[in-house]
């Protein structure tokens, strides 16, 4: 999708924008993009400024990515209104299950991954104690790292409870990939594709990257994202992975494009 238009650009245009980080796959903006992919629905990849961006947060009221931002409506700045959005626009194919139990289920480890003290929100408190207290980062790193650590929250007394927390999520992510399979579901909620196969492709990338030859990054962010912690190692089912592989192959675009 992207090809980048700039936020002033933007903000004349209409229909459907989704503001991204140009060259980075942050997970919250390739499921974003995923999904929107998956319903077929156009929209226009705009470029986010990373670390503050002053036009963004005046469209927008904050300045994170993604932001979707469809006709004159409010600026949607969180995975559930992104997710909420794209299921008005395009029902078909449903990403939110309709019975109530695998809903329920769907949006709790949703949540787990994508919420506020979820998967990638304690993996970045990592990342920043890792840039921020390993000798020898360049201090362009160390001041884009020291904005966003500020802005997320970090404090080094989070870390341990961060690592348990990635670890107990991706436990219990891995035991219901067990479960679907022993049922004979190739996917995590029910019988078909859910919004939490596309949050959880979209999301490995923090601990295991795709190959560069389906998802280039440059190579500070693969060794960032690359996971080295054994326990964190141990808490993946590879079904996991073989799962990540399985929706990217047939329902994502690739190689990614950011
Ligand atoms: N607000 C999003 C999460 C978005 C988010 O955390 N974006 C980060 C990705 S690491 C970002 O834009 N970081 C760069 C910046 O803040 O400049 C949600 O809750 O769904």
């Amino acid at each position: 999708m992207p090809n980048y238009v700039e936020v002033e650009q933007a903000r004349t245009m209409s229909g459907l924008r989704l503001v991204l980080s140009p060259g980075v796959p942050g997970p919250w903006s390739e499921a974003a993009k995923g999904i929107f992919h998956v319903k077929k629905i156009p929209c226009i990849a705009v470029r986010q400024k990373m670390g503050g961006d002053p036009a963004l947060r005046e469209w927008t009221a904050q300045d994170s990515a993604p932001v979707a931002i469809y006709n004159d409506e409010r600026p949607r700045s969180t995975w559930i209104e992104q997710l909420y959005l794209a299921e008005r626009l395009a029902p078909q194919p449903a990403l939110i299950p309709g019975e109530i139990g695998d809903r329920v289920l769907m949006f709790g480890h949703c949540n787990e991954l994508c919420g506020e003290n979820g998967f990638a929100w304690c993996k970045r408190l990592l990342l920043f104690h890792s840039s921020l207290t390993t000798p020898g980062v360049s201090e362009e790193v160390l001041g884009l790292t020291r904005a966003l650590a500020g802005k997320y929250g970090y404090d080094p007394a989070l870390v341990d409870a961060s690592r348990a927390r990635i670890v107990e999520i991706l436990r219990a992510l891995s035991e219901l990939v067990q479960e679907q399979r022993r049922r004979g579901s190739r996917y995590l909620i029910g019988e078909r594709l859910s919004a939490l196969d596309i949050y959880w492709a979209a999301f490995c990338a923090i601990i295991n990257p795709l190959p560069d030859e389906l998802c280039p990054m440059a190579p500070q962010y693969r060794s960032a994202y690359t996971n080295r912690d054994p326990e964190i190692a141990a808490a993946v089912s590879p079904l996991l992975y073989e799962h990540r592989d399985f929706i990217y192959r047939e329902y994502l675009e690739l190689p990614v494009d950011n």
